[in-house]
């Protein structure tokens, strides 16, 4: 059966929302952080990786996000949350569901880690590492005031890779969207699906 392996507070509970869109029968097995914040020996153990999201199903264990997202939705999206080759919003989807993971994420961890040894100083590269994460927002605010969802009119699996960054990603890192009005009414639409409040009731029951 396939059972998604949560890590509290994490990346994992895109996934727990994946599976909630596309209404699989799974099971959910949610460890809670060490007081270092990394996962627990238990976790590690499932793969080599030892990062959430890890998935297992049958005889398959994975881990990494864009392969667990790929591994679902092509085993059992049956076409379901992506948008097919022919289609003009192809190029858009693509695009914006590897910038969620390939580009926003790294930037917000790097950023944290910059401010939690004191801020970027006069280091140019860190300051540079800040300045393309301020684009990532700056980016997203311009598609999201001409489209309601990133790929163009329809939800599709780009906004379950994107919202981490905007939720629980900005919430670690202090990050104040009110400056973005376009992102904050995203945030609010896609917050209101019946999946997600589905799959953080499950992920996060304690909230
Ligand atoms: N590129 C990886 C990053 C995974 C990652 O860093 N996950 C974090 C949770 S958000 C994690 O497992 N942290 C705990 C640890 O490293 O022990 C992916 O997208 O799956």
């Amino acid at each position: 059966m396939l059972t998604v392996h949560h890590l509290a507070m994490s990346q994992s509970e895109r996934v727990v929302w994946l599976c909630e869109e596309l209404a699989l029968d799974y099971a959910l097995v949610r460890y809670e952080r060490e007081p270092n914040m990394l996962a627990p020996a238990a976790y590690k153990a499932l793969h080599p990786a030892g990062t959430a999201p890890t998935i297992t199903d049958g005889a398959v264990t994975l881990a990494e996000t864009g392969a667990v997202f790929a591994y679902i939705l092509e085993r059992y999206g049956q076409g379901r949350l992506v948008v097919a080759p022919d289609d003009p919003a192809y190029a858009d989807y693509l695009f914006w569901y590897h910038f969620a993971n390939g580009s926003m994420m790294p930037g917000l961890f790097t950023s944290l880690i910059i401010h939690a040894l004191g801020g970027p100083g006069g280091n140019p590269l860190a300051q540079g590492v800040l300045m393309r994460a301020e684009h990532g927002f700056a980016m997203l605010e311009s598609r999201l005031s001409s489209v309601p969802y990133l790929a163009g009119g329809d939800f599709t699996a780009a906004d379950i890779t994107a919202l981490f960054a905007l939720t629980t990603m900005a919430a670690f890192t202090h990050r104040d969207l009110t400056p973005f009005p376009a992102i904050m009414a995203y945030v609010a639409r896609v917050q209101a699906r019946p999946a997600y409040r589905q799959a953080m009731a499950k992920a996060e029951p304690h909230g």
